[in-house]
């Protein structure tokens, strides 16, 4: 990783709204596209293969969230499994009977796990961070393509960098309409910020990200990264 320090992956997380014409507005413009649980519960699971089409390029990433036994989180993952590059679970249900059974499942497909090591939201300091260690314990065990760490709290996306090393690509959201500003968390370390509300909230969305960009740029520039 690292190699992308520039990373940008849009969040669609809307059930109501239709964003053939947003991803082919960004196809190109953005390094892959996030699909977000009420999209895929409003649309249907089907819906990952029809925004596809209208972009082939880019990682594609169903944010699931899963946090269940193995035999669930397979089930789930299957209805979308073919038609996305990686799927998303949360850290703290462990390797065992859980994490384990996913990961091996997604690699028998030629997909990626990317695992939740912490949150964005400030309630993340009640339990999340608290949990942090164990979870990356869990994490080092597992060896998952991704994790995903707060643009927002850009200390613990670093040390989060810090433990894992350089191997893990590090997906960073909280840019934007959660408060932080874009290239930050690539200069904590992370390789990809998630955007979402900044980009298709906005009027013209290719403007937007090319802006997000921009601002990526000179931050990264400003911090030695770039
Ligand atoms: O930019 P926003 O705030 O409109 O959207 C942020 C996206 O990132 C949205 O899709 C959230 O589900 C996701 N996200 C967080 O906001 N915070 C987190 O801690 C984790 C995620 C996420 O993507 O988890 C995989």
């Amino acid at each position: 990783m690292g190699s992308n320090p520039m990373g940008l992956i849009v969040a669609l997380d809307s059930p109501d709204r239709g964003f053939e014409g947003l991803v082919e507005d960004l196809c190109g413009v953005v390094d892959g596209f996030k699909l977000g649980l009420p999209l895929l519960m409003g649309r249907g699971p089907g819906y990952a293969a029809e925004l596809r089409s209208r972009c082939r390029e880019g990682i594609w990433i169903a944010d699931l969230k899963l946090a269940d036994i193995g035999h669930v989180m397979k089930l789930t993952t299957s209805l979308v499994v073919d038609h996305v590059d990686a799927v998303i679970a949360h850290g703290f249900v462990g390797v065992k009977g859980a994490l384990g059974e996913l990961k091996e499942f997604l690699e028998s497909r030629g997909r990626k796990l990317i695992v939740v090591a912490s949150m964005s939201h400030p309630g993340a300091e009640e339990v999340y961070d608290k949990a942090l260690p164990l979870i990356l314990d869990a994490i080092e065990e597992l060896g998952p393509w991704g994790v995903v760490a707060p643009a927002t709290r850009p200390h613990v996306t670093t040390s989060i960098r810090e433990r894992l090393g350089p191997r893990v690509a590090i997906v960073s959201p909280g840019v934007g309409a959660q408060g932080a500003e874009p290239g930050a968390a690539l200069c904590a370390g992370a390789d990809y910020e998630i955007v979402g509300r900044l980009i298709v909230s906005s009027p013209d969305p290719r403007s937007a990200a090319l802006a997000v960009r921009e601002a990526q740029r000179r931050r990264l520039a400003s911090c030695g990264r770039g």
